[in-house]
């Protein structure tokens, strides 16, 4: 929709030119107080600190408007090649810390907040966190646009607009109770409503072939069902530089005529629960962290996500270079977060055909140079499939589109492979059998130009196994980004006491250059500087006791080792294992097993999919056994469990700094990489780890002496497939035999007995694919080797600060310029600012 009020031929009102906001103390104390009291219409005599809160978010969030403008500009008036992060989740947690130390303003509000008498703190805890995502994925889409913005770069984050987040969690007896998280309740200050890019989206319907005035078979689609998506943007501030990006969020909306046809056919009841199911549609997050899916809504939702997304992009090329697109893929990529968006490659052919004319061919060339395809995941049960069925009926033009690509591409595979019919069956888009499936990884192959992995491991297990025939066929395309995190979110903000230390030691250049943390080397033989490092970490440990005293009645001591494994519960993350331990652990000491024993508190948090049987079985055995020990005298001090409900985004920023051992323990070869497992490292924890995912990188990049490696490796596993044998591995394992005797006693169970019946029959199953027991013995006796050098303090210390040194390569500022140099291709945008 164009802007009418300021018409093209006249000259440009000078409205825009505003001075702009002061950043001292003094002009945000004026403005925090005007927002407060004319904005929002409080005075003193409000007590809820969420207005204050509000009221300096609005302060804050007016001094990124005016930069966001300039960025916004340079970008077009530029006409620079431009990138897409196409992701259905953006966990982004909360924004108006992040924010406040993007603009450089934090000391000058903290200093504010004091003058006018608030408790920052307080204000910073009442901002709901935007949890819309599921976990590792959706928070790397954050710390890819936080990165995205610092190295200046036109990258666009396109995503939905959930109106219930990722559902909160509560443990009732001991069980994981789901909450809707209705984060919108109270209105979003960071977010601007942008109704005049709106765009339609069919759905439904039925194609039909006319002959254009050319004389070219033009398909329509017609009869469709419409929704509208309304975009609502936020500010994607970069550390200190001026530049700030945007996060284009779709809501689904009604459009008028579709409730006027329901109007006027009589039935206004009808109308308005039409109403409901088009805005149904961006309702709420699916919150299933790899697990089986299929659901119409959600195959919806992607496709609302992917159409709206690559609407505005064309409509903003069209805007500024007519309908020409012959320099289109030049100036565009855009990035498929996993399979979720990519019926994107068939929606791009469709644009570009049915609505601008282009033929196939070209419209495919166009394609195929502007999609690149990220994978996160091996597991077969999150790989996804929709149902050919389903699609015909929601989406009849893509599905044509999606059998059309198979064709062209079927024959490219028989040029390759003359005769090979069992491999033109592998590869085929479409799934054979007594229903078809599309296999959404294989168009994502076929229509991109770049597919990456997430870690050196996942990367070669793709290339060698899961797409190998693709592989064979188009070694080029593949390559491997490992991931990382963002260190102003995960270290500068999240551990304010540590990030004074490490600038003071080496300089503040590491925030926005991560490998500057090599510098910190040398200071780890030195007594002093271990000794402050060491009084950061007990502070930190004690903050997070503080933090969690209000919700959990255990007593937990600084002094104890903070053994900490947050993450989505998920029998291959291996929870279990790690209760295994603490059992054993418990065992000891009610043998009076404890000579040279370490105090240790064993915390574990984390959401199950709400279907996910055996995920809240897990939960519901970490809090039994929890109950048991914690409430035994004999234990005492020596051995805590905690289970931390409602995991999140900003719960880990204070879990993290208060962290001393990160239990990275999946069965080798099914992390694809972790991104816990880097925040941790950058905040001074120790690893304990199997050779998965990121794991084997970080044990590079510390040294085999930093960390605690245990378990077979990916290929160990698999051979050991053929011949598991957990019943007389348990049998062979004094250990292990006893740890089972007390779960399958009902030692954790009573007054519940047979509950765990499911969880013990897994562990002895010759076919259990994640060989918990196969790697207990090398776990507990890894845990010896962490329980030693925890009792040597000043040898832990000097790890920790050797862990925090070797993590800059899990910056996503590194990653980022990776993704750049190698599938991009932007040049960064420098934006001139105060
Ligand atoms: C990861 C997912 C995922 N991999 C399906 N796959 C989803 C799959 O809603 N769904 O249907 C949602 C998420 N998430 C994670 O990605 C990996 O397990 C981690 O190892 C990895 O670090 C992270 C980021 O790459």
């Amino acid at each position: 929709m164009p802007n009418k009020i300021f018409k093209k031929s006249q000259p440009k009102p000078s409205i825009t030119l505003v001075p702009s906001l002061g950043l001292d103390v003094d002009d945000l104390v004026t403005d925090f107080k005007r927002n407060y009291s004319h904005r929002l219409g409080r005075d003193q005599n409000c007590r809820s600190p969420h207005y204050a809160y509000e009221a300096l978010s609005l302060t804050v969030s007016d001094r990124l408007i005016e930069r966001w403008k300039n960025t916004y500009n340079a970008y077009r008036d530029q006409d620079c090649r431009r990138a897409y992060y196409l992701s259905m989740e953006f966990l982004m947690g909360r924004t108006l810390s992040n924010a406040m130390l993007n603009l450089g303003i934090s000391d000058a509000v903290h200093k504010a907040m004091h003058d006018v008498g608030l408790e920052l703190e307080e204000l910073l805890e009442s901002e709901p966190d935007a949890g819309l995502g599921n976990g590792g994925l959706g928070r790397l889409a954050a710390c890819f646009i936080d990165s995205c913005a610092t190295l200046q770069l036109p990258v666009t984050g396109y995503g939905l607009r959930y109106e219930y987040g990722m559902f909160t969690q509560t443990i009732a007896n001991g069980e994981q109770v789901e909450k809707p998280d209705h984060w919108l309740r109270y209105g979003n200050i960071w977010e601007i409503e942008r109704s005049e890019y709106a765009y339609r989206i069919k759905f439904g319907g039925h194609t039909e072939r006319h002959i254009d005035e050319n004389g070219n078979v033009r398909v329509c689609w017609l009869d469709t069902h419409d929704i509208l998506a309304i975009p609502y943007d936020t500010p994607v501030p970069g550390y200190q530089n001026g530049t700030v990006n945007t996060l284009r969020l779709w809501k689904a909306a009604a459009t008028e005529e579709f409730d006027l046809q329901e109007f006027n056919a009589g039935d206004y009841a009808e109308s308005v629960a039409a109403k409901n199911t088009a805005e149904n549609i961006t309702m709420v997050l699916y919150p299933n962290d790899a697990n089986e899916n299929g659901k119409a809504l959600r195959l919806r939702q992607q496709y609302l996500l992917a159409s709206a997304s690559l609407q505005d992009v064309i409509a903003g090329w069209v805007r500024d270079h007519g309908r020409h697109f012959a320099h289109f893929a030049e100036k565009n990529c855009f990035q498929l977060n996993d399979t979720h968006p990519s019926i994107a490659v068939a929606e791009l052919m469709r644009l570009l055909m049915d609505i601008h004319g282009l033929s196939w061919d070209a419209a495919w060339k166009i394609t195929r140079n502007t999609m690149a395809y990220t994978n996160h995941t091996l597991l077969p049960e999150a790989l996804e499939r929709w149902s050919v069925g389903l699609f015909k009926q929601l989406l009849p033009r893509l599905m044509e589109i999606i059998f059309e690509i198979n064709a062209h591409f079927l024959a490219e595979v028989s040029t390759h492979w003359p005769g090979d019919n069992e491999r033109l069956k592998r590869m085929s888009l479409i799934e054979e059998g007594p229903q078809q499936y599309v296999r959404m990884a294989y168009l994502a192959i076929v229509g991109s130009y770049s597919v990456n992995g997430v870690a050196e491991l996942h990367s070669k297990l793709l290339q060698q196994g899961l797409f190998r025939d693709f592989y064979e066929l188009w070694p080029q395309k593949f390559n491997n980004k490992t991931n990382g995190v963002t260190p102003r979110r995960w270290l500068a903000a999240c551990n304010p006491e540590l990030a004074e230390l490490l600038t003071e030691t080496i300089g503040d250049g590491w925030i926005t250059d991560l490998s500057e943390l090599q510098k910190l080397k040398p200071f780890a033989e030195d007594k002093k500087f271990r000794k402050r490092w060491h009084t950061v970490q007990q502070e930190a440990k004690q903050r997070l006791i503080d933090f969690k005293k209000q919700e959990l009645d255990v007593d937990l001591k600084v002094n104890a080792l903070f053994d900490v494994q947050v993450k989505r519960i998920h029998e291959y993350k291996r929870q279990l294992l790690n209760v295994l331990h603490v059992i054993h652990l418990y065992d000891r000491i009610k043998r009076g097993d404890i000579a040279n024993w370490t105090n240790r508190c064993v915390l574990i948090g984390g959401k199950a999919a709400p279907g996910y049987f055996m995920a809240k079985k897990i939960i519901k055995l970490i809090n039994n056994v929890a109950n048991v020990i914690n409430h035994d005298p004999e234990v005492g001090d020596k051995l805590k469990l905690v289970f931390l409900p409602n995991y999140r985004v900003s719960a880990m920023e204070k879990i993290c700094p208060g962290t001393d051992l990160s239990e990275q323990i999946s069965t080798a070869g099914k992390e694809a990489s972790g991104t816990g497992n880097m925040k941790f490292m950058m905040n001074g924890a120790l690893t304990i780890g199997t050779l998965d995912g990121a794991n084997i990188e970080i044990r590079e990049e510390v040294g085999d002496d930093n960390f605690f490696l245990f378990g077979l490796t990916e290929s160990q596993v698999e051979e050991l497939r053929h011949h598991y044998d957990p019943v007389s591995m348990i049998e062979n394992d004094v250990d292990l035999k006893r740890v089972l005797m007390l779960l399958e006693c009902g030692h954790f169970s009573q007054f519940e007995p047979g509950i765990f019946d499911a969880v013990i029959a897994s562990l002895k199953s010759p076919q259990d694919p994640w060989m918990t027991v196969a790697d207990f013995r090398s776990f507990i006796d890894a845990q010896k080797q962490v329980e030693k050098a925890y009792k040597d303090q000043d040898r832990w210390t000097r790890m920790s600060i050797l862990n925090c040194a070797g993590s800059g390569k899990f910056s996503t500022d590194r990653t980022i310029n990776e993704y750049n140099q190698e599938i991009w291709k932007l040049t960064p945008v420098p934006i001139s600012h105060p």
